[in-house]
């Protein structure tokens, strides 16, 4: 047994065996980072090339990213940070056109974990509703996820909708086609690529 059989199991999208591995990862003591990225989050990148190759297709995709989610979801009571800094109220979503939750939820579950309060909004969120969803409680930060090219540009229009809304709230952004640069242009207050830097990241924007 080894987190390679994890990786193994979300390529043949056994949402049971993966469940199951995953326990037994966590009773012998493996490294919850060690599960997480090199079992689970490295499987979605092999079916992230296997589809750009035509190997896979979408629903083959679908059941991929169910079997992660399984993992996750073993996972999550273990994502907890132990530690009592200040914390914060998050709005997280993936915006406007785009339906990609796994990172989104991983990062969400993560900030959860390291003690704030976490509002999600789902997918295909629009601008109208970060605003008011940042607004009706009154949050520290607004998370954005995108994981399609074409959805970056709402990403865009939602942070400068927020900048006008006047609240003050912070805005942060990821997914797998947005960089450091794109953060800058847009004038996002930060960027990360995992989902350990996001949770670094909002303490660091609460703190400031
Ligand atoms: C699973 C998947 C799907 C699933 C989504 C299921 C779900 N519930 O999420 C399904 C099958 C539905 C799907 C559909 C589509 N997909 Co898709 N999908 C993927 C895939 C294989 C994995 C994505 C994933 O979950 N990765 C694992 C997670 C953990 O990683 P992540 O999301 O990047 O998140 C991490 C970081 O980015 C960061 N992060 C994420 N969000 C945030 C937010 C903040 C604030 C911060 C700080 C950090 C952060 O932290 C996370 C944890 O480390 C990717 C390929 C890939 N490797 O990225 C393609 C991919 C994203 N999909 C793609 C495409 C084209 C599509 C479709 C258009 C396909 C189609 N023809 O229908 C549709 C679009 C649907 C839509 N409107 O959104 C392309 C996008 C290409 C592009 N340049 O835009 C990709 C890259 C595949 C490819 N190689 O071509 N997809």
């Amino acid at each position: 047994m080894a987190v390679k059989d994890i990786f193994q199991a979300v390529l043949e999208f056994d949402e049971a065996k993966v469940s199951e591995l995953t326990r037994k990862e966590l009773d012998a003591g493996t490294n919850i980072q060690s599960i997480l990225n090199d079992g689970l989050i490295n499987a979605m990148d092999e079916v992230g090339k296997q589809f750009s190759e035509g190997v896979l297709f979408v629903p083959e995709m679908l059941m991929a990213a169910q079997a992660m989610k399984a993992g996750l979801g073993v996972l999550k009571p273990h994502l907890a940070d132990t530690d009592n800094k200040p914390k914060g109220t998050i709005i997280i979503g993936t915006v406007k056109g785009d339906l990609h939750d796994i990172g989104k939820n991983l990062v969400g579950m993560m900030m959860e974990g390291a003690g704030f309060n976490v509002v999600d909004l789902g997918v295909d969120v629009d601008t109208e509703k970060f605003v008011q969803a940042a607004k009706d409680n009154d949050a520290q930060i607004v998370a954005l996820s995108a994981l399609l090219t074409t959805t970056m540009p709402a990403m865009e229009a939602t942070v400068a909708s927020l900048k006008e809304s006047g609240s003050g709230v912070k805005t942060m952004i990821g997914g797998a086609p947005v960089t450091e640069a794109f953060a800058t242009k847009i004038g996002s207050d930060g960027y990360s690529d995992d989902a350990p830097g996001a949770v670094e990241l909002a303490r660091k924007l609460v703190a400031a």
